[in-house]
């Protein structure tokens, strides 16, 4: 009889050791996500589905924001102090690329991309960093389709409209975007004389406010006007401009992407404004899938996939809620 209460104490007792060596490993995986403008909506809800992913698998993720490269350099230290093992990031600038992965490197860290992939020296991406973006191309070609079918359901002949093309040239993402677009104009009937560059500053809105409201004071004449660029923050600039200098909403084409809560928004509004679509891109694969994937890697040894291109799907103010609905992001 003690001899068999012993052996239950001590199976016990093995039971218990084993699940608190799991659970404790389970509260040790930490992982970083780190992104470039933290105040955009997109990134908010990238974070939001990868504090998902931390739930649900028991790890412990740490946000940063890293608005330019020094502060990016230091976050990265700062994750390597904590004991973090492995980020995402979506870097302020991607030919800081050979410098990333010598920090993370350097602390051990294992390092995954998001939207704006890694660039080395030669202007090449760094393909040996795992990465998820968009199929920038497609998607600015569904931009470029919705501009047109809305040029058409508005009357409007090609040789008579401006195009803003907001552009932001040192981020290869967002120049396949915008050429995408340019490229169904232009299968359309548009001359390549009629697309003026905005180029931004910075990919916020006020930036492209900026850059969009030069290009409608130079060109005074021209009353019908399309826009597109790299996110929504950019073709909502335009449209603000557009608005500044007394465009009226019918004169105005503004597709953007992303559909976060600056589309959304904009659509809330009680009537339509220039901006007619946005190209809803996911923030949940893009927060919650690299999220469990760099978890996968850390903790299981698992290798996320080199390069993932994800898809997104036209919405306007009347569908917009259908649409987040079939993408799991409502
Ligand atoms: C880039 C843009 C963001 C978002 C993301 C998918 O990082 O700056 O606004 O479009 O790609």
């Amino acid at each position: 009889m003690r001899l068999l209460k012993t052996a239950l104490v001590a199976g016990a007792l093995a039971v218990l050791s084993v699940t608190t060596i799991a659970s404790a490993y389970a509260q040790d995986t930490k992982i970083g996500f780190i992104v470039k403008q933290p105040e955009e909506p997109w990134f908010q809800d990238e974070w939001k589905f990868a504090d998902q992913a931390a739930k649900e698998k028991g790890f412990t993720l740490v946000k940063i924001g890293a608005e330019d490269g020094e502060k990016l350099m230091s976050a990265i230290d700062n994750l390597g102090a904590q004991g973090v093992q492995g980020f995402i990031v979506c870097t302020p600038d991607v030919k800081l690329g050979p410098g990333i992965v010598a920090k993370a490197a350097a602390n051990n860290l294992k390092l995954m991309t998001v939207d704006d992939r890694l660039v080395g020296a030669d202007g090449k991406a760094l393909e040996e960093v795992p990465h998820m973006g968009i199929s920038a191309t497609k998607i600015g070609e569904a931009v470029g389709q919705a501009i047109i079918d809305e040029m058409k359901a508005r009357g409007w002949k090609a040789d008579e409209v401006g195009a803003i093309r907001v552009s932001y040239d040192q981020l290869p993402t967002a120049v396949d975007r915008v050429e995408g677009a340019i490229s169904v104009l232009k299968a359309n009937g548009f001359k390549a004389e009629n697309i003026f560059d905005a180029p931004q500053a910075k990919t916020d809105t006020e930036a492209a406010l900026n850059a969009a409201t030069v290009v409608l004071n130079a060109h005074a004449g021209i009353k019908k006007w399309v826009s597109f660029g790299l996110n929504d923050e950019a073709v909502l600039g335009a449209v603000r401009a557009s608005e500044s200098v007394g465009i009226p909403a019918d004169g105005m084409i503004g597709v953007g992407i992303g559909g976060a809560d600056s589309a959304i928004n904009e659509f809330k509004k009680p009537t339509a404004t220039g901006f007619v679509g946005t190209v809803i891109i996911s923030p949940k694969r893009h927060g919650y899938e690299t999220a469990l994937n760099m978890y996968d890697w850390v903790a299981n040894n698992k290798e996320p996939e080199k390069l993932i291109l994800t898809s997104g799907a036209l919405a306007k103010r009347d569908d917009y809620q259908k649409v987040r609905q079939g993408l799991g992001i409502e």
